[in-house]
């Protein structure tokens, strides 16, 4: 920057919408989602709006004509502008908005925090500016976790809907929170997604609930290493008010509750996929129950759902999920009847993590929406013993990672896809052992449906190899970790290959 001397702004009086926001220089990084709804909000707040952003598409140039009408100061687009601390009307900001992609060594944002300007996320924007006369004020739930954030937010969402109440699911699930809490109706309570990288700029936030559905390692580089992801995942349970959930089949995460500054009061309520101890939610006989937040709780349990009625299927992840969604639920006030409901009509949507069969203790998985490894990673890390159909178009990502940390869980490997290279290099050199067979297409085969693309058959030859693969406990996971261009038209299609292969399978067997 270079130019002139920081002086400290204390933010600390901006803590509702009719706070005194006017004039307030802020720079706003980012002009995605989170960025553009933060710069919205605060043209609108009277601040003195910058936005920058590294990348100068269409999109973008878009975005900053509507921000420019609407009051921006300016909008600076292209990687140059990635690298210094500018600044507004010939002084420094006192305020920079970072958007969750940016990660804290950035230069931009490495020389605000060298210069003792806060940074903050468009959560923490959206905490300060929720309450406003004559709006709803919402309570706010809040969800992270490696895996499961997203479906369980889903969950949460429906159950308080079920319940007759005004929710939405908001924040790193796609729904700027900024976006939720300017809805002019208001909601009676809001299901809020965090990523680390959302939490990393969240200083104030004192949720009503608070869950950290697991921890596995994951965005190590944005963070600088697992402990401080870790570190940042634990602050979802700072000023938590009524109920700060954990994972109590994982130690880490229950260390990370002990150890939150909490508001007095605060309960600590475990889920389990197991039988719950004394303020946990967990299962008994294939039932989701409440011994938490029920009066006697020392000696009974209350039945919420029995988990037949959550899917067809319910593999042990969702379970997982749908005890944190109920508990989160519980904690602000939610009857059984009303968590039941929420869970029965709960529809993760097609393709993600989809048990399409159980046969011979075999269970069938589609996961085509597994689009990269990240995503692959997720369903194979919620199963032990996997015959993975993997393959498609790999984008040229780098699959080491994904192979290695799921080693112990590969019994075999069916490859589909025209360019498996990486894949395979990467299971040969992580897992020699492993058995690894390229579905073999015999287009001419009745299940190759005439004019239906090549995927079809290619989808059929793989889950034929599978089934001559798998044994009682495993389970099928059709997780690619590539795109499906390649052999389909599109994720949905090789989705229901899969499913249609897999349905022709079991009625050839059980003829
Ligand atoms: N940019 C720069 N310089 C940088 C980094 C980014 O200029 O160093 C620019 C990019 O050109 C882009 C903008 O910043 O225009 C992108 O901002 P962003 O990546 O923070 O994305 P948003 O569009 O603001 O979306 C974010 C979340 N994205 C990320 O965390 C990466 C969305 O989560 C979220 O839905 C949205 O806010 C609304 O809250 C997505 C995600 O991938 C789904 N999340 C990760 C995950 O789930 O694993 C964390």
């Amino acid at each position: 920057m270079g130019c002139c001397t920081v002086t400290h702004t204390n933010l600390d009086h901006l803590v509702r919408w009719e706070s005194d926001w006017a004039g307030l220089r802020v720079v706003v990084a980012g002009l995605g989602l989170s960025g553009f709804s933060a710069a919205d909000t605060l043209i609108e707040l009277g601040a003195k709006v910058l936005v920058v952003d590294g990348s100068d598409t269409e999109v973008n140039r878009a975005r900053a004509d509507t921000l420019k009408i609407v009051g921006a100061t300016d909008v600076l687009l292209g990687g140059a502008h990635n690298d210094a601390l500018p600044l507004i009307d010939g002084q420094a900001p006192q305020l920079v908005i970072a958007s969750p992609g940016w990660n804290p060594r950035q230069p931009l944002l490495a020389a605000a925090a060298e210069a003792g300007i806060e940074i903050w996320g468009d959560v923490e924007l959206a905490w300060r500016v929720r309450e406003k006369e004559g709006r709803k004020l919402a309570e706010w739930v809040v969800i992270t976790g490696t895996n499961g954030k997203t479906t369980t937010v889903g969950m949460t969402e429906s159950i308080f809907r079920a319940a007759g109440l005004r929710s939405i699911a908001a924040g790193n699930v796609g729904t700027p929170i900024l976006d939720a809490i300017r809805d002019p109706e208001g909601f009676d309570v809001i299901a809020v997604e965090l990523s680390s990288f959302q939490l990393h700029y969240t200083h104030s936030m004192s949720p009503l609930a608070s869950v950290v559905l697991n921890i596995a390692e994951d965005h190590v580089d944005w963070h600088g290493g697992f402990e401080n992801y870790k570190a940042d995942k634990a602050k979802i349970y700072e000023r938590t008010r009524l109920a700060a959930i954990y994972n109590a089949e994982e130690s880490v995460v229950e260390s990370m509750v002990e150890n939150a500054d909490v508001v007095e009061g605060c309960r600590a309520i475990g889920f389990t996929t197991g039988v719950p101890s004394l303020s946990m939610v967990g299962i008994v006989e294939d039932l989701l129950v409440d011994r938490a937040f029920i009066e006697d709780r020392k000696n009974s349990a209350t039945e919420l759902v029995p988990l037949d009625s959550i899917g067809e299927i319910v593999p042990r992840h969702t379970a997982a999920n749908a005890a944190a969604a109920a508990a989160l639920a519980r904690a602000f006030g939610v009857e059984p009847e009303a968590v039941a409901k929420g869970l029965s009509g709960y529809d993760a949507g097609d393709h993600r993590i989809q048990a399409v069969a159980r046969r011979d203790d075999v269970l069938w998985i589609n996961d085509s929406k597994a689009t990269n490894p990240h995503a692959a990673n997720a369903s194979l890390g919620a199963f032990s013993s996997v015959v993975w159909i993997a393959g498609g178009l790999s984008k040229g990502v780098d699959y080491n990672e994904l192979v290695s940390s799921n080693a112990t869980r590969l019994k075999a490997v069916v490859l589909i896809g025209t360019d498996t290279a990486g894949l395979r290099e990467a299971l040969q050199r992580h897992v020699p052992q492993v058995p690894v067979i390229a579905a073999d297409v015999r287009e001419t085969e009745e299940e190759a449906v005439a004019g239906a693309g090549a995927g079809w058959s290619v989808m059929a030859a793989a889950v034929r190899a599978a089934a001559e693969i798998a044994a009682p406990g495993d389970t099928v996971l059709m997780a690619p970790a590539a795109a499906s261009m390649d052999q389909f038209t599109s994720y949905a299609q090789r989705g229901e290959a899969f499913i249609g292969a897999v349905g022709a399978l079991m009625g050839e067997t059980s003829k």
